[in-house]
């Protein structure tokens, strides 16, 4: 469809727990031009979820992966491995934290919250980087997905923030690493979605009205743009872009006041 560059092209989609996950809008705009599909998925609810949006696509694979447990990360490679002789690109679309970690002050934040956040949310990255390392080649491209939080204050979202900041840090890491290889590393700060994750945030639609009210396109963003976005960098029209965090978020984050 629109981006023939992405015909055939294998990726590994994580993060999927339903309709409404960011990494579900970027699969679906990854299957509508032409691209060979797996997901990975966290536990046996969110595989019941996930296995019919699988079907739907075509996916070649739907195999789990708790990022927390190397093993797992271990074991997804090698399935991936037995099914594709390569893999051209790989969405992160993971993060979590305690819930009594985002509200409330940010200074209250305890070691293993902070730490749990942490390892979910930004070292996950550079561990799928490097199970996917030797399956990966000339070209191949990693996005992952990050929020305004992660570079500026946002009440509410505190460890989340710290551990964007250091996912964002990593995409840079990474990008260093791997690009002597051609392997390039990019993230989306996206403007706020109303997704499973941000569910149950308290104040989550005041963050949704105020990004209607005051960015530039004065409207949020939708999960195809979003997907739309991701499908670029993904592809080889980004060719030259590595280490970057472009935001697809109506402008928002241009607002000094
Ligand atoms: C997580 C959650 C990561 C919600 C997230 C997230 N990245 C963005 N959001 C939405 C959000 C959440 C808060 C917020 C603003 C946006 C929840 C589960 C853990 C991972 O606060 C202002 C709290």
């Amino acid at each position: 469809m629109l981006n023939q560059a992405l015909e055939g092209k294998r990726f590994l989609v994580t993060g999927v727990a339903n309709q409404r996950s960011i990494a579900w809008g970027i699969a679906q705009c990854l299957a509508k031009c032409g691209a060979r599909l797996g997901f990975t998925y966290q536990g046996a609810r969110i595989k019941e979820m996930v296995t019919p949006l699988a079907e739907s696509v075509s996916a070649d694979f739907l195999l789990p992966c708790d990022v927390a447990d190397d093993d797992q990360i271990d074991a997804l490679f090698e399935g991936v491995g037995n099914t594709w002789d390569g893999l051209d690109g790989i969405v992160h679309a993971i993060a979590f934290a305690k819930r009594e970690d985002l509200a409330g002050e940010f200074v209250s934040t305890s070691r293993d919250g902070f730490a749990l956040a942490h390892d979910i949310s930004a070292y996950s990255l550079t561990r799928l980087c490097q199970g996917g390392l030797d399956l990966m080649r000339e070209g191949s491209s990693v996005v992952a997905l990050s929020y305004i939080g992660g570079e500026r204050v946002v009440p509410g979202y505190n460890v989340m923030g710290v551990a964007k900041a250091s996912l964002e840090m990593s995409v840079r890491y990474l990008a260093a690493d791997l690009g002597p290889r051609g392997i390039r590393v990019n993230a989306i700060s996206a403007g706020p979605v109303k997704t499973l994750a941000a569910r149950g945030v308290s104040g989550f639609t005041k963050i949704l009205d105020h990004v209607e009210e005051r960015a530039p396109l004065r409207r949020n963003v939708s999960l195809e743009e979003i997907g739309c976005s991701a499908s670029f960098l993904l592809s080889s029209l980004a060719s030259g872009v590595t280490g970057e965090v472009m935001h697809v978020d109506s402008g928002f984050h241009v607002l000094g006041f």
